[in-house]
């Protein structure tokens, strides 16, 4: 979690440069959600991740210097520089593509499910997506799909509160239908998306649950995003979100609620803390002068990669 908000505040001093040529949906705030799912699942599982996916990426153990440089459009990018921040591919890492299309990872992620149960090793197919995809047939028949066959599939639902600058109580009557499904049947439930712990809790059940052959799961994660929908800095000019909502969810922040709790416990020595951020800065410091020294992507290539053979 604090790698992959180190990350988005340094995208953001950066971004106003102009050197990223890509635009940004940074995910602070949602970085639990990201963490708790992903630290569940193994290289060989797959996560299909959406237009907000730098904390999906790095949880799932993305290469960092292959995204930054991805940002910066250059060839030794994680998708060549040919995707850019939305479209973030680790194949080793068992991330084999992210889509910008509102809802378009849900039946490639349900499909991959398919793929999966058919190979019977215990793999898992999780899915990314936020309340904007839930606007989007696609869910409801990818749901409907996973929950006849018993794939081996989380639905992780990370409801941020909007689709831009349309609040999610503006656009959805109430309630999901998932939740009347029986649990039986559908495994999963609603979580608070900024606690950490309890998103790692029900992810694991969820996860356990498909690996052995228990069927889909649909995890609904309470978050919120902190930032404007693109691009950084706060977006409080627009006026689409109630006064004092931003304040409010701030003191609800998931790292820093992760850190209170782990130092209570005393189990997150001070020096321990400092390390770990001095380790991520350097890390951070060295993958974006590899981004800036790599090469752009020569223009006789620049078919090259976009069709699998
Ligand atoms: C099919 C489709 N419709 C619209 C868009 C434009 N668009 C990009 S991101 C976005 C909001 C998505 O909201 P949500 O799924 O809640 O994700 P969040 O941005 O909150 O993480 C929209 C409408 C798109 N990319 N694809
Ligand atoms: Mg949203």
């Amino acid at each position: 979690m604090l790698r992959i908000r180190a990350l988005q505040l340094r995208i953001e001093s950066l971004y106003h440069e102009d050197e990223m040529k890509t635009p940004v949906h940074l995910c602070i705030g949602q970085e639990a959600v990201a963490a708790g799912v992903c630290l569940r699942l193994s290289p060989e599982d797959t996560v299909s991740s959406n237009h907000r996916g730098h904390g999906h990426y790095l949880a799932k153990g993305g290469d960092l210097k292959g995204l930054v440089a991805e940002l910066f459009c250059r060839e030794t990018g994680c998708s060549r520089g040919r995707g850019g921040s939305m479209h973030l591919v680790d194949r080793a890492a068992g991330l084999p593509g992210s889509s910008s299309i509102v809802g378009g990872g849900i039946p490639i992620g349900t499909g991959l499910a398919l793929a999966m149960l058919r190979e019977g090793k215990g793999r898992v197919s999780v899915v990314f997506f936020g309340d904007g995809a839930a606007d989007e047939g696609v869910l409801y028949e990818c749901v409907n799909f996973a929950l006849l066959k018993r794939l081996p599939v989380l639905f992780v639902y990370e409801d941020n509160g909007y689709s831009v600058c349309s609040a999610v109580a503006a656009r959805h009557p109430g309630e999901l239908p998932f939740h009347a499904v029986p649990r039986e049947r559908l495994g999963g439930g609603t979580v608070d998306g900024n606690d950490a712990e309890a998103v790692y809790a029900a992810a694991g059940e969820a996860v356990e649950r498909a690996r052995r052959g228990g069927g889909p799961s649909f995890l609904e994660c309470r978050t919120y995003r902190m930032r404007g929908h693109a691009g950084s800095g706060s977006d409080a000019h627009l006026g689409y979100r109630p006064a004092g909502e931003v304040e409010a969810w701030e003191k609800r922040d998931p790292v820093l609620l992760l850190r209170e709790r782990l130092e209570a416990a005393g189990e997150l020595p001070p020096e321990t803390l400092r390390a770990t951020e001095g380790e991520i800065a350097a890390e951070l410091d060295e993958a974006f002068r590899f981004a800036r020294t790599s090469p752009l992507p020569r223009r006789e290539d620049l078919l090259l990669h976009l069709f699998a053979e």
